[in-house]
Order: structure tokens, then sequence, then C-alpha cells
């Protein structure tokens, strides 16, 4: 899922999309800032427009738990969201939940999570500056995960604003993007 930048084709970190843009929006890969290796993904939101960077859409289950996970550098502004979609088979979406990071110049983490509706076929991870927001923002690190309600309820009660993952999360949530990717 190239969750940290790192690896680019023709110039662009496959196989995260951008949304089509009005010219004065950009975003990209950059080696300005890095939470890991050398490479972030740098979106610039001007005011008046949105900006929108994201995974292909993912299968997801109903009722299960998604959280993503990623780490952000504000260097001007308000740094980009970040949301979780869900659609349904017809493509429609169905449902999201989002997460507007505060701004900092220093790396910090944030999450998001959400359960999948009732007719979630697919699922995405939305890097997104909105209309009115304005700033420069680095982003890096962008896992997902995926439990069962009962961990959630675990970890929900354990961990209120869900900054953690439980022991073990990133690595079956990599073994899952693998899986759903090399399928
Ligand atoms: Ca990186």
């Amino acid at each position: 899922m190239n969750p940290s930048f790192e690896d680019l084709t023709g110039g662009w970190p496959a196989p995260w999309t951008l949304d089509p843009l009005p010219k004065t929006q950009t975003a990209g890969p950059s080696t300005a800032q890095a939470h890991t290796g050398t490479r972030s993904l740098r979106v610039e939101n001007a005011s008046g427009t949105a900006v929108g960077v994201r995974t292909p859409r993912l299968p997801a289950v109903p009722g299960s738990q998604y959280t993503a996970t990623s780490w952000v550098y504000t260097e001007s502004g308000e740094p980009a969201t970040m949301f979780l979609e869900f659609f349904n088979a017809s493509g429609t979406r169905i449902g999201y939940e989002f997460v507007a990071p505060a701004a900092n110049s220093t790396w910090e983490d944030a999450s998001v999570s959400a359960l999948a509706p009732a007719g979630a076929a697919t699922l995405d991870v939305l890097i997104y500056g909105a209309v009115a927001a304005e700033g420069v923002s680095f982003h890096d690190d962008v896992v997902l995960t995926r439990s069962v309600p009962s961990e959630v309820e675990l970890h929900v009660l354990s961990e209120p604003r869900g900054h953690t993952t439980p022991p073990g999360a990133p690595e079956l949530s990599a073994a899952w993007i693998d899986g759903v990717v090399n399928a």
C-alpha cells in the first residue's frame, strides 16, 4: 500500500490517487519532511477548493471496526484531515468518519476509527484538505487496521482517544493489507 510514500511510479506514490484538481491545488511526494524513510505526502491546500489523496477501495466487512492511523507534520495553516469512507456495492458512499489533526510543526500521530455500516462493500482512506481550510501539511506512515467488535470494546475502554493500537495490530494490518493488495 506504500504507506510511507517511499515508492514512486512516474513521480507519484501509487497506488494512492489524487482527486481531480482545480489548478491551485497540489499534492505529491516530498523529501522536505519524512516521519520514516526519506519521503512523505505533501498536501498544499488553498482556500476555496478541496484536495484529496486516497487509497484504492479495499474490501470492507460490515460490523468490523476499522482504524486508520497516520503521522502529520504541519508546515503552515491547517493540516489536511484523514477520512475513513465506506461504500456499498454500487460505489455510493454510505458512511464516513474523519479526524482533524491539530496543527503542529512536529510529527504527531492521528487516528480515526469507524464501524463498517450494514451494506458496506469497500472502504478507503482519504487525506483531505477541505474547501474552507488552507495550509500545507505532510503525511506519512498510514496504517489501516481491522478488528472484531469484542476487541474494539476493550480497545475503546482502555484507550478512549484511540491513539494506540493493540499489540500486534500493525503486523496484523500489514498482513491483511498485503493479502488484499496481492489477492
Ligand atoms: Ca515516509
